[in-house]
């Protein structure tokens, strides 16, 4: 059995479903902009950072766009994103999740948030979650967008435990292959046939409890 000492969540697909608000969101900036937007495009944007979900957007479109629009066009779909997800309240968290981390809490596991959005620390505090969390890195700390590791080496460095004691839960692939990256368990939640290379996938936190969860390991 492993020896599990914290656990790393990413925010969008795994705490709350605001994913399905970006991808509404970059739908209505693609539709735009002439560029066909599909679910799959949305799932290989997912855990990746707004400026290159702009440029995945830009290329597949084949445009070339100068920086000053550019950044006019990632504010206007963060606004509408806002107006999406900016009604999120503490019922929107998913099944399980704060059941799940009450529990480690009260067993004296850390508690750290690897999200690549900007918006993490509004979406936790809105869930009123925010407080229990140890270490929140996001994506006002990084410069590397998952799959880099970054996100998840600088919570194991702010929890002060080392990457194989910290559990990370991941819905994309892009952070699956980042927790792989950086020497991190990782548990995929949502399918196992579009998430690879996790020491387990389940489809959510509903039926598990922490110790069902470490016996997937
Ligand atoms: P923002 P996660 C990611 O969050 C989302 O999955 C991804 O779709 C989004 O583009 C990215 O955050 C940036 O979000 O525009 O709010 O800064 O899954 O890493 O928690
Ligand atoms: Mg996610």
């Amino acid at each position: 059995m492993r020896d599990i000492r914290a656990c790393i969540f990413d925010l969008d697909g795994v705490i709350v479903d605001t994913a399905s608000h970006h991808f509404v969101a970059w739908r209505r900036l693609a539709d735009e902009l002439g560029v066909p937007f599909s679910s799959e495009d949305n799932e290989a944007l997912k855990g990746v950072s707004r400026v290159d979900s702009l440029e995945y957007i830009l290329n597949k479109g084949g445009l070339v766009l100068d920086p000053a629009t550019k950044v006019r066009l990632m504010d206007r779909k963060n606004a509408h994103y806002l107006e999406l997800a900016g009604k999120t309240s503490p019922a929107d968290a998913l099944p399980g999740v704060v059941e799940l981390i009450d529990s480690l809490k009260e067993q004296g596991l850390k508690v750290a948030l690897g999200s690549s959005s900007k918006n993490a620390e509004m979406i936790l505090t809105r869930l009123n979650l925010i407080d229990r969390f140890d270490a929140l890195v996001d994506g006002n700390h990084i410069t590397l967008s998952k799959p880099d590791p970054e996100v998840f080496i600088s919570g194991a460095k702010a929890l002060d435990i080392a990457p194989e004691h910290c559990l990370v839960f991941e819905d994309a692939q892009s952070g699956i292959d980042a927790a792989n990256a950086g020497g991190f368990p990782v548990i995929g939640i949502g399918s196992a046939e579009a998430l690879t290379k996790a020491a387990a996938v389940i489809p959510g936190f509903g039926d598990y409890t922490w110790d069902s969860i470490c016996a997937l390991l």
